[in-house]
């Protein structure tokens, strides 16, 4: 057995690998990060280990919510792990040492909402996926039947979900007089900051109405718009960078050049100077979120069910079918590029070239597969936002509406040779049971998806418009199957 990355191997590291350029004893807890997955790990987490060197007092604790995996791999490297950032130009390796900590909520609750509570820790910062929130993701407010905010709300000093250790955490820090910390959240959320901030309130507020109007006045969150494609590591990826290293690293991160961090600039108590690692601190956010939420992810969203169901494993492949690349690009130009309304000197037609060569980047695997995932959290962001400001104008949906279709046909859990499709959904029991009644019927199965209204909300399940253009849709994925659906897509 090879020996493991961590402070002792460090220095044995082949030459060309950058590593930390600071004393890690040195560096403080500022922040605490739940949802230590791959995207934080290639993303803030970079951003961080950045400016660290200069400014100590903005170390990371880093805690999952659930599941010990990422605690097993990383603390016995104290922390450490790989950033390999590949293109077709090769790979580029780094350690990257800003998590000094790494904490399993479930088995270790009070330390978490120690490191939280702590006045030293200034930030809260999340990417615990569109899910963690436990918001109703057609509205972006709590869903209160959530069964783990039902679960926190009983037993706040044991909480299991995102908001639940954020209150407690709040509440404790006040009680002891330690202002509260500045909540900053990096998932692909419409409008990030103000809906955890809709989302804290409101779970404060049936703690207790006086923590809701302090949530409400004293507690910022500002928005953010983060950006980097992160695949999920394979063991092909843990082989050659063990290889590389000269030491195991039992979890690698896997990225692409491209990263892009634009913030709202609204931190009482300080933040980290993220701008000297390229971060852009903005005053409103909005229009960069709808730009990369509509154009990247409604893409990717569109590409993950259609590229799927055609039989294609990774986004690169799907881009490699010339039909494909000719509906994402109709979908950018034709249908989402006139509902952003982007601050004077954006580039939008650079923007969407360089999208186009991102998802082309065939060294990075990145799984349809793995981006259809919770697509009841994802399109109301992705799709359906863009939909009804098309709608608004009476312009066309022919392509938005053919995404939306796509992830009907996706969940019915069947795929078009008849084999198992692994819906992982919050809601996947029940779209399969609505797809279990319809039977194969494009107009019942898109009828009763319609009717879901946590996601299509009240207003587009009565458009006309809208219906009859998915159910058209979803008739011919079911006829002709998405690779010809799309060969022959026409937008009129
Ligand atoms: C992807 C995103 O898995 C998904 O749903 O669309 O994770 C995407 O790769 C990132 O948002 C890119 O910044």
């Amino acid at each position: 057995m090879p020996d493991r990355l961590n402070e002792d191997t460090l220095s044995d590291l082949p030459e060309g690998i950058r590593r930390p350029a600071y004393d890690r004893r040195a560096v403080k807890t500022g922040i605490v990060h739940l949802g230590v997955g791959a995207f934080h790990r290639a993303h803030q987490a970079v951003y961080t280990d950045d400016v660290l060197g200069e400014d100590p007092r903005w170390g990371i604790v880093a805690a999952s919510l659930r599941s010990p995996d990422t605690y097993d791999a990383l603390q016995p490297q104290d922390g450490l792990y790989t950033l390999s950032v590949r293109s077709q130009d090769g790979e580029a390796l780094r350690v990257v040492g800003s998590i000094g900590r790494v904490i399993v909520a479930p088995r270790a609750t009070d330390d978490l909402l120690d490191a939280m509570a702590d006045a030293q820790t200034r930030l809260v910062t999340l990417t615990v996926t569109e899910k963690g929130y436990c918001h109703d993701p057609a509205t972006g407010t709590l869903n209160e039947n959530h069964p783990d905010i039902v679960h926190d709300l009983a037993y706040l000093k044991t909480p299991r979900s995102a908001p639940g250790f954020i209150i407690e955490a709040l509440r404790r820090r006040r009680r002891a007089g330690i202002p509260p910390f500045t909540v900053l959240t990096c998932d692909n959320l419409p409008s990030n900051g103000r809906t955890v901030k809709r989302v804290l309130t409101r779970f404060a507020e049936l703690v207790d109405p006086e923590l809701g109007r302090f949530v409400a006045n004293e507690v910022s969150c500002p928005s953010t718009m983060v950006d980097r494609i992160v695949p999920a590591t394979s063991d092909q990826d843990r082989e050659r960078i063990g290889e590389a290293l000269g030491v195991e690293d039992a979890w690698p991160v896997v990225t692409e050049p491209f990263t892009q961090w634009v913030i709202e600039d609204r931190f009482p108590q300080g933040r980290p100077a993220w701008e000297k690692a390229g971060a852009e601190f903005v005053s409103d956010v909005e229009p960069y979120e709808h730009m990369k939420l509509r154009l990247l992810n409604g893409s990717h969203s569109t590409l993950a069910y259609l590229g799927y169901l055609a039989g294609y494993e990774t986004v690169a492949d799907t881009m490699a079918d010339p039909a494909f690349v000719r509906l994402i690009e109709g979908l950018m130009d034709e249908e989402v590029t006139p509902t952003l309304h982007m601050p004077p000197g954006a580039d939008l037609a650079s923007y969407k070239r360089a999208l186009i060569q991102r998802f082309r980047n065939p060294a990075l695997k990145h799984r349809t597969w793995q981006i259809a995932m919770d697509g009841s959290q994802k399109l109301p962001q992705r799709l359906l936002g863009t939909v009804r400001d098309r709608l608004q104008g009476g312009a066309s949906i022919a392509r938005l509406s053919l995404g939306v279709a796509a992830w009907m046909r996706y969940v019915t859990g069947t795929d078009e040779k008849g084999a198992p499709i692994d819906v992982r959904d919050p809601m996947a029991a029940r779209l399969r049971e609505i797809a279990d009644r319809a039977g194969g019927s494009a107009e019942k199965l898109a009828g009763a998806l319609f009717a879901v209204r946590e996601i299509f909300g009240d207003d587009l399940p009565k458009d006309p418009r809208f219906t009859g253009a998915v159910t058209a849709h979803l008739a011919r994925l079911y006829e002709k199957g998405a690779k010809r659906t799309v060969a022959e897509f026409r937008a009129e």
